[in-house]
């Protein structure tokens, strides 16, 4: 008995650092959507980002592939307890599309093709730490994963990486979305716990 439980143990401490705390790891993807899929054709997809005077920057399926296009290998972690660790993406950064942006508020709402809204620090989308993602493991991503693309921002609880993105607005101050409405901590840091309320 003794044997076994050291062994668990150590097997245990290599992933603790890699995984925030109360996580588990998964080889799967598992999908999590609070409703049906939408699909979206790439010809009539658009992403837009609305500042405070309703100035609209919009984005095309072919002018996004225009920009700077990125990959991403990080780890990913749902407030459901999995994590994985090393996915890899391809997309543009957040900041690329926020260069031209003229704005003085520090808060976003994501809005989701399907109605789905979450909330993000402006502060959090930039400094190379979210992106439009379109790729996963090297192929297109999949319709239930969020493509053609979703909003990638590893560093908060997945349900911040909006899946059909289409838009950002931005805000004079923080205000939920949709599952911080429903009990979801309004920030979401994996490393802090800050599951719920
Ligand atoms: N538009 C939209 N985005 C969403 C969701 C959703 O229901 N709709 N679910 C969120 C939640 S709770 C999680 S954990 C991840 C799941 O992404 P996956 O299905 O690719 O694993 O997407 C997030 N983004
Ligand atoms: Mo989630």
């Amino acid at each position: 008995m003794a044997v076994i439980s050291r062994g668990f143990g150590s097997r245990r401490r290599e992933s603790d650092d890699s995984l925030p705390p109360g996580q588990y790891l998964t080889k799967d993807f598992p999908v999590l959507s609070a409703g049906p899929t939408p699909r979206i054709d790439t010809a009539d997809w658009e992403f837009s980002i609305t500042n405070e005077t309703g100035v609209v920057s919009r984005w095309n399926w072919e002018q996004l592939h225009a920009l700077p296009i990125e990959d991403i290998d990080t780890d990913i972690h749902c407030v459901t307890r999995w994590s994985k660790l090393g996915t890899n993406w391809r997309g543009v950064s957040l900041d690329t599309l926020f260069k031209d942006v003229d704005t003085v508020y520090e808060h976003t709402m994501a809005h989701c093709y399907g109605g789905y809204t979450t909330n993000i620090p402006l502060a959090d989308l930039l400094d190379g730490k979210a992106w439009i993602a379109f790729d996963f493991d090297g192929e297109d991503l999949d319709p239930e994963h969020g493509g053609p693309a979703r909003l990638l921002v590893p560093h908060l609880y997945f349900w911040k990486s909006a899946k059909w993105i289409k838009g950002l607005q931005m805000l004079p101050q923080d205000q939920p979305g949709f599952w911080e409405q429903n009990g979801y901590n309004m920030y979401g840091d994996p490393w802090q716990e800050q599951r719920y309320w």
